[in-house]
């Protein structure tokens, strides 16, 4: 503890990350008592060498409303709490957050609404989680703003502390102009984007996105991925986020799970095909669309139960904001008709889980499956999709993934769908199910070939150099045409 604590009056991390979210979980004993327990997110492991032992720090929210804990260290990180109200969680986090800007930059899959009221907590905030980076970054510091949350950071940043070398990452899609000017506060989010120096996407489009909006909504000249903006070049790019394949693929293949992948073909009564779908329950997922195309497979005799069969696994997800309480119900109801139909007793044709599990049993399941269902309406990348491909070190299973995720501009050997085409869904479905082994194998080694190559630590050095380059006046040419 209190690693911080000099930080305070010093200002002395050379490398600040700034999230929504600290990268720990607070646990509570069953004597009562609390400690913090890393989260189990790639996104620290991938940062951790940038930021740990060189005092470096993570600003961010703790998960709970209230008082923030005091700041202090974890695997080498001083962690900064930002404090969050009750009614702050409602405006910033579950309002404007996830129910305006998750949807509107979600292709609208859901209609997003938009209160001022949660725009003025929103912008509050922010001014929240600047005022503490500011406090706690050393002179010339490099600072890696993450997500949506916390749009407006950048440039609340470079007005506090003009001295600072800022970076932001987009974990999520960008939309394109016709969307994103819905917006009712549409400018004041570009300029806040524009307070960084170097603005990462999920995929290339996104960053042309942006540059249109720098171009039409606030005239700016523009060259290439190059933005002009208050004597300063920004620049616009991808930088395709991964996983830790290594460790992936480690654990896949490691004894005990592949015998527990075993296991499971074996509790679930030895179906001769598997499809499996693993998804954050939420309604871009297009958990729906998969579960649909099963049924109509059925239906038409294609496929049956329990011959082959399907296992989603849904983590609950956002339970307080409405549009997922009712996919919720609605997913489940199509479970539930799924089975009434056409499952028999002790053999359902959907096994539904709405639970987080361990990474040693997701793995499992990945080594099971025959088929890997990935149909998102739109996603910026789809870390399961990569887990899948990571899992299979045996080149057994195949991937069916949607053009609409950003992962799909890399695993090019997918069977590629158009989650809104569900005869299309379902004729790839059958494709992937009916494959030759040695196809199969063909097209999974190429996934992971590329995977090998681009995987979490290539995505943190790529912004970091990038970032640096920009700042030294090596950057902005270089990027341009990316
Ligand atoms: P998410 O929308 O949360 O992330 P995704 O990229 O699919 O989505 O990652 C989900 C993670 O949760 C995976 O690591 C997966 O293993 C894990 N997970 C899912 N279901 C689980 C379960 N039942 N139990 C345990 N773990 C489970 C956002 C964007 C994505 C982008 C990421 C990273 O929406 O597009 O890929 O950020 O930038």
């Amino acid at each position: 503890m209190g690693g911080i604590q000099q930080d305070a009056q010093g200002a002395d991390s050379p490398v600040v990350v700034v999230a929504n979210r600290l990268p720990v979980d607070q646990i509570t004993e069953p004597d009562g008592t609390t400690r913090w327990q890393r989260s189990p997110g790639g996104l620290v492991t991938a940062l951790e060498p940038f930021v740990a032992g060189r005092g470096g720090a993570w600003v961010g929210w703790s998960g709970s409303a209230g008082e923030a804990p005091e700041p202090f260290e974890s695997g080498g990180v001083s962690l900064v709490p930002v404090p969050l109200s009750d009614d702050e969680v409602d405006g910033y986090y579950e309002g404007m957050s996830n129910a305006s800007l998750w949807p509107l930059y979600h292709d609208v899959v859901e209609k997003p609404e938009y209160h001022r009221r949660w725009w003025d907590t929103y912008v509050k905030v922010n001014r929240r989680f600047a005022d503490r980076t500011a406090e706690v970054a050393a002179d010339g510091a490099i600072v890696w703003v993450h997500d949506y949350q916390l749009q407006l950071v950048p440039a609340l940043l470079r007005q506090r502390r003009p001295d600072l070398t800022v970076g932001f990452f987009l974990h999520i899609p960008f939309p394109p102009f016709e969307l994103f000017t819905q917006l009712p506060w549409r400018s004041a989010i570009v300029e806040g984007l524009l307070g960084a120096d170097l603005v990462g996407f999920q995929r290339p489009s996104a960053a042309v996105n942006f540059v249109q909006l720098a171009r039409r909504l606030h005239e700016l000249p523009a060259r290439g991925n190059a933005i002009e903006y208050e004597g300063r070049i920004v620049t616009a790019r991808a930088f395709p986020i991964s996983i830790d394949v290594r460790s992936f693929d480690r654990l896949a293949g490691s004894p005990d799970v592949v015998a527990r992948a075993e296991e499971i073909r074996k509790e679930l009564g030895n179906p001769r095909k598997l499809i499996l779908g693993v998804d954050r329950l939420d309604y871009t997922k297009g958990i729906g669309v998969r579960l649909s195309a099963f049924e109509e497979l059925l239906a038409d005799g294609v496929l049956e139960a329990p011959d082959t069969v399907m296992v989603q696994v849904a983590t609950p997800s956002r339970e307080r904001v409405e549009h997922y309480v009712h996919m919720r119900e609605t997913i489940e109801q199509q479970v539930g008709h799924i089975n009434g139909v056409y499952g028999t007793i002790g053999g359902p044709a959907v096994h539904y889980f709405n639970q987080s599990m361990p990474r040693e049993e997701l793995a499992a399941l990945y080594r099971a499956a025959d088929v890997m269902l990935v149909t998102p309406y739109r996603d910026g990348m789809n870390l399961v999709a990569k887990e899948y491909v990571a899992a299979r070190g045996d080149l057994g299973g195949a991937l069916v993934l949607s053009e609409f995720a950003g992962a799909a501009a890399e695993l090019k050997q997918a069977f590629l769908v158009n989650p809104h085409d569900i005869a299309g869904v379902k004729n790839q479905l059958v494709r992937a199910l009916r494959m030759e082994p040695a196809e199969g194998a063909r097209r999974m080694r190429a996934m992971r070939r590329h995977l090998m190559r681009h995987d979490l630590d290539h995505w943190a050095s790529s912004f970091f150099d990038a970032l640096r380059a920009q700042v030294s006046g090596d950057g902005a040419e270089g990027a341009a045409g990316t």
